[in-house]
């Protein structure tokens, strides 16, 4: 009898065939109707999961009697109740370090596009609008040489790092829940209290894992803290700001920008922030290059399958599920 396998997102169509080589697969869809529905209905079976981007725990995973594993295609699960699966003894695996560099790019064309109001130029542009030499009004920041305050010093937060200190010559502050003396020798980064990284920095990125301690780190409190010229860069998860003292914040230009490509409720539709200039938003492209989105897929396959056939995955949440 074939292991069952649902696949509860979209996923790379060659790890698809792979699957089905080896595993009977059934796929949900909203197309199909209500998803958690779908999943009640095929998780019952089902030895494990493949996906990414959609909320699991127990109120659509609780006729899962046999699921041994969930297999993320992303290196963030706050998407998962990790207690939950850990107590059903059912693994979560993830994908990091394939995604690092590419995330830390698209940090850096946020950074730069809100610096020199590149999408806002863009449609002035395109618009008609450039009639004569330019003014303050197309006027940008600029990024050599200044302060940037990363909070979250992870591989993507010190990935940045590297590119701030040695592409731009910029001064790297950084926040971290604790100390990370070794990282941040490399790029001369002072550890910064929030506070102070707020107020110190040209250009503060977030790039921390969303958890209770992060979820609405920055809120009005935070964002007053921040000077009149800096750039705030989110590239971690929406929650981990308030997203309507951000949009305050941007519709009273407190801030001469923010650059987004993570949002509260995701995909953003019909956001007041689609009606500001000063603001670049983003549809959560992080790791979104062929090449890095099929290297997580691989990985994220090889994790179920080491589970399904009783080897332990590379890269696995909660290591509890494999203590006896
Ligand atoms: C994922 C991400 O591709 O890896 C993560 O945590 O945020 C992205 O790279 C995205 O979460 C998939 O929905």
């Amino acid at each position: 009898m074939r292991k069952k396998v649902v696949v509860f997102s979209q996923i790379d169509a060659e790890i698809l065939s792979k699957l089905e080589q080896d595993y009977q697969v059934v796929q949900v869809s909203p197309k199909l109707g209500d998803v958690n529905q779908q999943l009640l209905e095929h998780v019952q079976d089902a030895d494990g999961m493949i996906g990414a981007g959609r909320l699991l725990n127990q109120s659509n995973l609780h006729t899962a009697t046999k699921l041994k594993v969930i297999s993320s295609v992303s290196v963030g699960y706050d998407n998962y109740d990790v207690d939950y699966l850990t107590q059903q003894k059912i693994s979560l695996c993830h994908t990091p370090h394939v995604l690092t560099e590419t995330t830390a790019d698209l940090a850096f064309t946020l950074l730069m596009s809100a610096a020199r109001q590149v999408p806002y130029l863009d449609r002035w542009t395109k618009q008609g609008q450039w009639k004569r030499t330019v003014g303050a009004a197309q006027f940008g920041q600029d990024i050599y040489g200044k302060t940037i305050g990363i909070v979250g010093l992870g591989h993507i937060g010190a990935a940045i790092a590297r590119r701030a200190f040695h592409g731009f010559n910029m001064n790297v502050v950084y926040h971290n829940r604790r100390e990370k003396m070794e990282v941040a020798k490399a790029f001369n980064a002072e550890y910064l209290s929030l506070d102070e990284l707020l107020q110190q920095s040209d250009f503060v990125v977030l790039a921390v894992d969303l958890n209770a301690d992060s979820k609405a780190l920055i809120g009005q409190r935070e964002l007053d803290l921040m000077q009149s010229h800096a750039i705030l860069v989110n590239i971690s998860r929406g929650s981990v700001i308030d997203e309507q003292a951000l949009i305050q914040t941007l519709q009273a230009g407190k801030i001469f920008a923010a650059a987004l490509d993570v949002y509260d409720k995701e995909p953003l539709q019909e956001s007041p922030l689609f009606e500001l200039d000063n603001v670049v938003t983003l549809p959560h492209i992080g790791s979104a290059t062929a090449a890095t989105r099929r290297q997580m897929a691989n990985l994220a396959y090889k994790n179920l399958v080491d589970a399904l056939e009783g080897r332990r995955p590379q890269y696995v949440v909660n290591p509890a599920c494999y203590t006896s």
